[in-house]
């Protein structure tokens, strides 16, 4: 198992859209692994491919107390979003130390075949909804970030541009 570095914010590769998984086999198996170790050492709660610059559909995700529980989606697909939603604080490990609110789909119905290649339906609320959502997001290209203002956008923008410019020196 290794670490996988993550991309930060503004990397315009954060913005691929990714392709499905053809194939779930070995090289996919040892992704998985890494991306499960590269989430929990990072302390996050989900990761997506895109953010490991892998550009296919895939997802882990672990919201549980004692990070024991790992979920694995892959080439996920909402079928059913509540008309209720909500507000709820985001963080991103790829926008280390944002946090900001974003409104979501209260409950979410995803089907996404897991780790074994066998079909899942996962009915989410709370967190698990949110992180779902999020990930998904990830997966279009799309950062919580271009859910807030340009205003604040461009003010994180210039933030991150700056503790990378100061990281590298
Ligand atoms: O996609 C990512 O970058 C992971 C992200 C997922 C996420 C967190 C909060 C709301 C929606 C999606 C994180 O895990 S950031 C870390 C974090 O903010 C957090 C960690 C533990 C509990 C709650 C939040
Ligand atoms: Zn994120």
């Amino acid at each position: 198992m290794a670490l996988l570095p993550i991309l930060c914010y503004p990397d315009p590769k954060l913005h691929t859209v990714a392709k499905p998984v053809a194939e779930i086999d070995a090289r996919v198996k040892n992704l998985i692994a890494d991306m499960l170790e590269t989430m929990h050492e990072a302390k996050g709660i989900g990761l997506a491919a895109t953010q490991v610059n892998v550009h296919e559909r895939l997802i882990v995700i672990d919201v549980s107390e004692q990070h024991d529980s790992p979920i694995v989606l892959i080439n996920p697909k909402i079928i059913w979003s509540s008309p209720e939603t909500h507000l709820n604080e985001e963080g991103c490990l790829s926008v280390p130390g944002i946090y900001d609110g974003v409104e979501r789909f209260d409950l979410v119905k995803v089907e996404a075949l897991d780790e074994h290649g066998k079909q899942r339906l996962i009915e989410a609320d709370g967190l698990l909804s949110v992180c779902i959502q999020h990930e998904m997001d990830h997966l279009l290209g799309k950062m919580f970030v271009e859910y807030l203002s340009p205003l604040k956008r461009n003010r994180i923008k210039t933030k991150m541009l700056k503790a990378q410019r100061e990281a590298k020196s």
